[in-house]
């Protein structure tokens, strides 16, 4: 059950939807002592963020929604399945873009909207890129998108096939006309993931460069771009290892969410068991100005499989975050995941809190 019934919004509230960036601190009276009073979240407030508070007596920093999945097997006829995939608040609701698993078992990119962030109303046609060189624009197969407003555009960043994964980058107003961009960098690399502003002036982007295989090659990169299309300033940011849950490698998740103290992060890491691989979440913060550096980064992890549709499916044992949605007011986040690469599913954190935990148990 959902804490509040979701309500419709008024023009007002819908207004407050369209503001482009505003701060806002902890409710007064909510402060915690161990927490730095001036922690900020910067971003749009979203105040109909699907939410459910922290279960009684849990001492999590994650918790799941009591109704996951969201998106289960076959919810639209050309569907095996829906999983890693992201959303964005859009006109006072949710859009998104979603990874679509045909029976042939080949990836596409279908765009999907809600009214509550839960329920999703699916395109049952994959999305049209158009503009993009022809060299480009075959589309092998699409998978993993992240979707990151950046001043006026809604974009798109997803593993793309151009003779082996690379990050494909599109970029939208309505969801509707998609404007497909070169590909970021040359074949192999996934998990691209926009920062939501510029830094420095420039656009800025992580990601993960690999080898031709799922071996040890599986460190996050930062990179810079004056015009989205010529990427360089590549910067290591951080290396697999250091505990064993993400041991084999780290990739980028969600877009980081700006605050006044560093850009959280939410990435996955990996371990290599004697059953296959793990897939769990991790958190970090990076240095505003220079996001190569890396201020806390979490030890531990702080979602893994457990839950019967993480541990079972086409991939068992995978926890795959590709979306944070955070409301600045409360510092609630939505954290959209997908699961034994089957199905959506949901989970919750709080950002000032999370952050408090993380610099107390930070193995950086
Ligand atoms: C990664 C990506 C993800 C997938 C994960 C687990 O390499 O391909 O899309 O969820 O493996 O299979």
């Amino acid at each position: 059950m959902l804490e509040e019934p979701l309500k419709k919004r008024n023009s007002n509230e819908l207004d407050a939807l369209k503001e482009p960036v505003i701060i806002h601190t902890r409710t007064p009276g909510q402060t915690r002592k161990s927490e730095p009073a001036a922690l900020k979240m910067v971003g749009p407030a979203i105040p109909n963020l699907p939410w459910q508070p922290r279960p009684a007596g849990s001492t999590e920093q994650v918790w799941r929604f009591s109704h996951n999945p969201i998106i289960d097997r076959h919810p639209i006829p050309c569907a095996y399945s829906v999983y890693n995939s992201a959303v964005v608040p859009f006109q006072g609701r949710f859009a998104g873009v979603f990874r679509v698993e045909y029976t042939t078992r080949m990836p596409y990119l279908h765009t999907g909207f809600s009214d509550d962030g839960i329920h999703w109303d699916l395109s049952h046609q994959r999305l049209t890129l158009t503009g993009a060189d022809p060299e480009i624009a075959t589309m092998e197969y699409a998978y993993d998108p992240r979707v990151t407003k950046v001043e006026d555009y809604y974009y798109v960043q997803w593993c793309n096939g151009y003779h082996g994964p690379t990050i494909g980058l599109a970029r939208t107003k309505d969801f509707v006309h998609f404007q497909q961009l070169e590909n970021a960098f040359l074949p192999y690399n996934r998990n691209g993931a926009i920062f939501p502003r510029k830094i420095n002036g420039r656009y800025a982007m992580l990601s993960r460069p690999s080898d031709t295989g799922h071996t040890k090659f599986g460190d996050i990169f930062y990179s810079e771009s004056p015009d989205l299309t010529f990427w360089g300033k590549h910067r290591h940011v951080m290396g697999r290892g250091g505990s064993w849950w993400q041991d084999t490698k780290i990739g980028a998740g969600p877009s980081p969410i700006e605050t006044s103290e560093g850009w959280l992060l939410f990435y996955h890491g990996v371990l290599n068991s004697c059953n296959g691989f793990v897939y769990s979440t991790g958190v970090a913060l990076l240095d505003l100005d220079e996001p190569w550096k890396v201020l806390y980064r979490s030890a531990g992890h702080i979602l893994t499989p457990e839950a019967s549709y993480e541990t079972t499916g086409t991939v068992p044992n995978v926890v795959f975050p590709c979306a944070a949605l955070c409301d600045s007011p409360t510092g609630r986040i939505a954290l959209y995941c997908g699961a034994a690469d089957t199905y959506t599913t949901l989970a919750f954190t709080n950002a000032f809190d999370l952050i408090a935990w993380l610099k107390e148990n930070s193995m950086v």
